[in-house]
């Protein structure tokens, strides 16, 4: 198996949940940094329209969301530690999933109470017109931000009890549930001051946080934007066996023409003929003028499929 491509930005967090998987795995990867906004004139084509990063590129198959990315990793390289263990399989898509949608906004929202001023109008516009829909300046969520840290000081009493005697969320090993935590807690602590360890009682779980701050990006080199493009192009995508071509749970068929489009941030719809579909994720074919033929991946849990 060739190594993997990750489009990845430094601060993007979700990004940094996906380097240190890579890492913990011991995949040797290849990364583009890509700009923290759009536009992303060489990505753009692979994805589809699809905006978010990070994203994962094999060849000419691209993983859209790190929900999916997750999964992939342990499927294209199982020899190595997996990040979905058989026996938490289940509990720990689910748990990063609901982690990861309900506390991003209001992460953002203390977040900008201590860093705000800092933040550039024009990243602020991006994400408030291309992204997440609100406006995140420190002004605008200042009225939120009593409720902001309540709720996430109460979702980290409930994980301080679940790592009580552990290592991880389900003992001695990592899964990809406490990676989606940890991105979200790790956007407060690389960027916060102190005091917010104690403001939202975080100082039992700094233990666990710097066991997976210590596991590090693993091997990888950097590759441009074009190279990647260039394998991109030069590549057919793999046959999809993991997946059976009938198999949606909506009665789609191969070969429909449908949009996937995510159903929270940054709704863009991508086109593409389905090639299968299954209870956890979705594969459509693009043919792009330069690129050539692609298939795009995507969750199942957090996207819209539909005829077009
Ligand atoms: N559910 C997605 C969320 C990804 C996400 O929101 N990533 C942020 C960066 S940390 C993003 O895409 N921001 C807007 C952008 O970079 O265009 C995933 O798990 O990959």
């Amino acid at each position: 198996m060739t190594s993997p491509i990750l489009h990845n930005y430094e601060f993007s967090t979700f990004s940094e949940k996906v380097r240190t998987a890579l890492g913990y795995k011991g995949i040797a990867w290849q990364s583009v940094d890509i700009p923290g906004m759009p536009p992303r004139p060489l990505l753009t084509p692979l994805t589809g329209g699809y905006r978010r990063a990070p994203v994962l590129q094999v060849g000419a198959d691209i993983y859209c969301d790190t929900q999916l990315i997750m999964p992939t990793l342990d499927r294209l390289y199982p020899g190595g530690k997996p990040l979905l263990p058989a026996a938490s399989e289940g509990l720990a898509r689910g748990l990063g999933f609901a982690w990861e949608r309900q506390m991003w906004i209001p992460t953002i929202g203390v977040l900008v109470h201590y860093i705000g001023e800092h933040i550039p109008p024009e990243f602020i516009k991006d994400r408030k017109e291309g992204y997440l829909g609100i406006d995140i300046s420190k002004d605008a969520m200042a009225p939120q931000f009593e409720q902001h840290l309540q709720f996430v000081r109460a979702q980290y009493a409930w994980l301080k009890q679940a790592l009580t005697g552990k290592a991880f969320l389900f003992g001695d090993a990592l899964t990809a549930a406490d990676l989606s935590i940890w991105q979200t807690t790790f956007l407060l602590r690389k960027n916060c001051p102190p005091v917010v360890d104690a403001l939202l009682g975080l100082q039992a779980i700094i233990p666990w946080y710097e066991r997976i701050a210590a596991i590090g990006h693993g091997s990888f080199s950097a590759l441009t934007a074009e190279q990647a493009f260039e394998v991109a192009r030069s590549s057919e995508p793999a046959p999809v066996t993991h997946l059976q071509p009938n198999g949606d749970p909506g009665g789609l068929k191969a070969g429909t023409a449908v949009t996937v489009t995510p159903e929270d941030n940054a709704r863009v719809p991508v086109s593409g003929t389905l090639v299968a579909a299954g209870e956890h994720e979705v594969v459509i074919h693009r043919r792009d003028e330069q690129a050539g033929n692609l298939h795009i991946h995507f969750p199942r849990l957090g996207f819209d499929l539909v005829a077009a």
